[in-house]
């Protein structure tokens, strides 16, 4: 059983994601399952296989330990650690060839508090995977194209797993596609691009902080996607077998 955590800031596409993906295994046919660990969601583009809202209520909390809807939403997701060995139970139960996790809606309540890492690495799978979305309308700037990679880093930092990059919402960014995906490839593309933004320490900071992630040899371009079209779909479907296959291989020669 292979584990994919989506996860991503607030309306980067996680929840979307999380449904295409069901579709796509689905249709290729394997069997995967949906999480949903977001106690706060009112609405989900897909029906859930396992929902941490059977276990938190929100609205419960809220009356319960007299708290308004921020207070409650951080206690919520302080306890969703708490309720791993039930949803393990029921995954296990299902018996899915992959776990397709998404994550709740604030990205700091899941990956930068305890309960979010300690499940994702107690969570029994062969192999785990986390996917950082990166909303496509959001990274079209160079400099908020660095600061959202530094946040991908961080929730690696964090969660601890492999990890890829999903630019996602390819469609509503097709005429600054080319240039953003140049900025993966090339550092001197995106050291132009940030030559030429007005804020000058702004634009220094960036040009630091990517220096920064090369050295570390970590930074991974970003698989660019749309939730829309699906455009995309097949390179992460590919990078995805890569990483579980890899992981494979890795046990068998132990
Ligand atoms: N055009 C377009 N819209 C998208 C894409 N992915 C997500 N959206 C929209 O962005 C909004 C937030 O998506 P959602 O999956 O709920 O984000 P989440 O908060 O990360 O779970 C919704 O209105 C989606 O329909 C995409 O690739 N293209
Ligand atoms: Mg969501």
């Amino acid at each position: 059983m292979y584990a994919i955590f989506v996860t991503g800031t607030a309306g980067s596409g996680k929840s979307l994601l999380t449904s295409n993906l069901l579709e796509w295994y689905n249709s290729n046919d394997t069997s995967p399952i949906s999480i949903n660990l977001d106690p706060g969601v009112a609405n989900l583009p897909y029906n859930p296989d396992v929902d941490v809202r059977d276990f938190i209520d929100i609205y419960s909390i809220m009356e319960n330990y007299n708290l308004g809807p921020n207070g409650s939403l951080i206690l919520a997701n302080d306890l969703i650690s708490t309720k791993l060995s039930e949803i393990q139970q029921q995954v296990d139960e299902l018996n899915p060839e992959y776990v397709i996790v998404d994550t709740p809606g604030q990205i700091e309540l899941f990956a930068f508090r305890s309960s979010g890492p300690y499940f994702v690495s107690n969570f029994f799978s062969d192999n785990k995977v986390t996917l950082f979305t990166i909303d496509g309308t959001l990274a079209e700037s160079p400099i908020n194209y660095v600061s959202l990679m530094f946040l991908s880093q961080s929730v690696k930092l964090r969660l601890n797993t492999p990890q890829i990059n999903v630019l996602t919402k390819r469609d509503k960014i097709i005429d600054k596609l080319k240039e953003v995906l140049d900025w993966s490839n090339s550092i001197s593309s995106l050291q132009d691009s940030l030559d030429k933004e007005k804020n000058f320490e702004q634009s220094l900071l960036s040009k630091d902080l990517i220096k920064t992630l090369l050295r570390s040899g970590n930074i991974t371009n970003p698989i660019a996607i749309s939730n829309i079209t699906m455009n995309g779909m097949i390179n992460l479907s590919a990078a995805l077998s890569r990483i579980f296959t890899h992981g494979e291989e890795e046990k068998n020669n132990q």
